[in-house]
């Protein structure tokens, strides 16, 4: 899967992807992270790719032409890509438009600074908007690399070969089930005796109920959305009355 980068700051996305498992996708040429310098695009001799807005107001607007002319240099005559532009006005990012999103070969991330982009080039390429969060960040970069890391890992052979990520947060709309590991006693906390009994079957039990306590306790919000059979439901309901 290739991720394009439209920015004015691609040593922030460069930097970041290049550690741990996203790196290694990147090395073994699993995932391709292509950034590409809005500012190299610009069409005068400072290199300036912002102004004035037209009608006042503080700040500095991107320019359309410099954006426009980036995109261009992707498509090398073909189809029309996906373009996500990240900005705050867009759907708040989750897991399930990350599954929807790994399944495209090609991705284009337009990331705004300043106080934004011309609306023209908005209408003319971007395909879907997206915020990470209802907050308001300095610039498109931080979304892009949280959009990478969150798709990139759904790519078969991102994650080792365990299927971590199927089992996990969100996937199913239940938290995960608390982890150990050794030394056995830690501040004179021992770990849960079942995990060390051998029983797998009461293990899986266990990990499931506590995947249920959490998402209870932590995230109640979650339990519709989440596929639950009846022995699931009745835990529930039992463990509802202490709460
Ligand atoms: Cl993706 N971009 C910007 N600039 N601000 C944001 C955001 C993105 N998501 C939340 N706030």
């Amino acid at each position: 899967m290739i991720f394009h980068v439209l920015t004015l700051f691609p040593e922030m996305i460069d930097e970041t992807v290049s550690h741990s498992v996203i790196g290694r996708a990147i090395n073994s040429e699993l995932i391709n992270v292509n950034s590409i310098n809005i500012r190299d695009y610009a069409n005068n001799k400072h290199n300036q790719v912002d102004d004035y807005p037209y009608g006042g107001g503080p700040g500095m607007v991107m320019q359309p032409g410099p954006i426009y002319d980036a995109y261009q240099s992707l498509l090398n005559g073909k189809e029309k890509k996906r373009v996500v532009f990240l900005t705050p006005q867009g759907k708040t990012f989750n897991q399930k438009m990350a599954k929807e999103l790994a399944k495209e070969e090609e991705l284009v991330l337009l990331c705004g600074h300043y106080e934004g982009i011309d609306e023209r080039v908005i209408e003319e390429i971007v395909t879907d908007e997206v915020s990470i969060g209802d907050y308001v960040l300095t610039g498109g970069e931080l979304g892009a690399v949280v959009m990478i890391d969150a798709i990139a890992r759904l790519v078969p052979g991102v994650l080792g070969s365990d299927d971590s990520s199927v089992d996990e947060s969100f996937s199913n709309n239940l938290l995960e089930y608390p982890q150990y590991t050794r030394p056995k006693e830690f501040l004179g906390k021992s770990v849960p005796d079942i995990l060390t009994s051998g029983h797998h079957a009461n293990i899986n039990k266990w990990r499931r109920e506590q995947s249920l306590i959490r998402t209870l306790k932590k995230r109640p919000d979650l339990l519709d959305k989440a596929d639950l059979s009846e022995e699931d439901q009745r835990f529930i309901k039992n463990s509802s009355k202490g709460l």
